[in-house]
């Protein structure tokens, strides 16, 4: 059997996802995409698992594509990166985005290239205060992908993101959080228990406010207002057909905690 490049481990009502590849600041190799991909498929076919924290082994949490494998002295083929980028990158993205469960990223260490955009397509983002955010791409003759030049331009503005992709400045994680590109920077030693503790919250809840709130929301990042509006009338009608709207309404009106299945 191969090196378990993404570990995956069941918990109460949620899974953690943790990338292993520590000797190499968890950076990308083929292998990895694949079983992240494999990984996250499972997370969305178990019915038990309604939440997912995705985060890094060692001091790291992803330093992008592994550059060992684009190293250009093996080769005198110049390579087409759009293809890697549309094999598995873009796909990554699509599928955090897509997926019908909140994916909580616990951003343990340095975040650089991919490895920052991918945390940000998670839908919250916690990091260590030690963690660092950096859009490495200039410094190699690249720009930024795995969503950069969304993610960057939507939550900071052209200023902020173009300075961030033109530099290669590393973002530090308190800086991300008061400019709104992640949600907290909470003290290293804290980080995993607050994820853990956040993860256990959601899986409490309604699965189905969950996702159709995820939905809804990216659906704003390119509607009007008026078709915003029309996108809130239709999915609170589908919450509102569902068995966890009876059970929370229930639950209020009883005065006891809801039971979510
Ligand atoms: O190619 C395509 O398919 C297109 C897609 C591109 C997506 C991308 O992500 S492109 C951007 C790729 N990433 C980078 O350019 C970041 C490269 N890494 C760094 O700049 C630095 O390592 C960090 C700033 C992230 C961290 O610096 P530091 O000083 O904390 O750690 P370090 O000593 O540089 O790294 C520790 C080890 O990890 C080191 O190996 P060693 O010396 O102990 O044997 C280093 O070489 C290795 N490492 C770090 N990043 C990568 C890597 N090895 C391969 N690929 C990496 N990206």
């Amino acid at each position: 059997m191969g090196a378990e490049l993404v570990l995956s481990e069941k918990r109460d009502g949620w899974r953690l996802l943790t990338l292993n590849r520590p000797d190499r600041l968890n950076s990308f190799t083929e292998e990895q995409h694949r079983q992240l991909r494999d990984a996250l498929a499972d997370c969305e076919a178990d019915k038990d698992c309604r939440v997912i924290v995705l985060t890094g082994a060692g001091r790291g949490f992803c330093a992008g594509q592994d550059l060992a494998d684009r190293d250009p002295s093996l080769t005198t083929e110049r390579p087409d990166l759009g293809r890697t980028i549309e094999t598995w990158y873009n796909p990554l993205v699509r599928r955090l985005r897509a997926m019908p469960k909140p994916v909580i990223c616990a951003v343990n260490g340095v975040a650089a290239g991919a490895g920052a955009n991918i945390a940000f397509a998670c839908d919250i983002v916690l990091a260590a205060k030690s963690a660092k955010f950096i859009q490495a791409f200039s410094k190699i003759g690249l720009i930024p992908d795995a969503g950069g030049t969304y993610w960057l331009t939507r939550h900071l503005g052209e200023a902020r993101a173009k300075a961030l992709a033109m530099t290669a400045e590393p973002l530090p994680a308190e800086t991300a959080a008061q400019w709104g590109l992640i949600w907290k920077a909470v003290d290293d030693e804290a980080l995993m228990a607050e994820a853990k503790k956040l993860a256990a919250q959601l899986a409490d809840g309604s699965a189905t406010a969950l996702a159709l709130t995820k939905r809804a929301i990216h659906a704003a990042s390119t509607n009007s207002l008026e078709a915003q509006l029309d996108a809130e009338r239709d999915t609170q009608r589908e919450a509102g057909q569902s068995d966890d709207y009876r059970e929370g309404v229930s639950a209020f009106l009883e005065k006891r905690p809801a039971k979510y299945r």
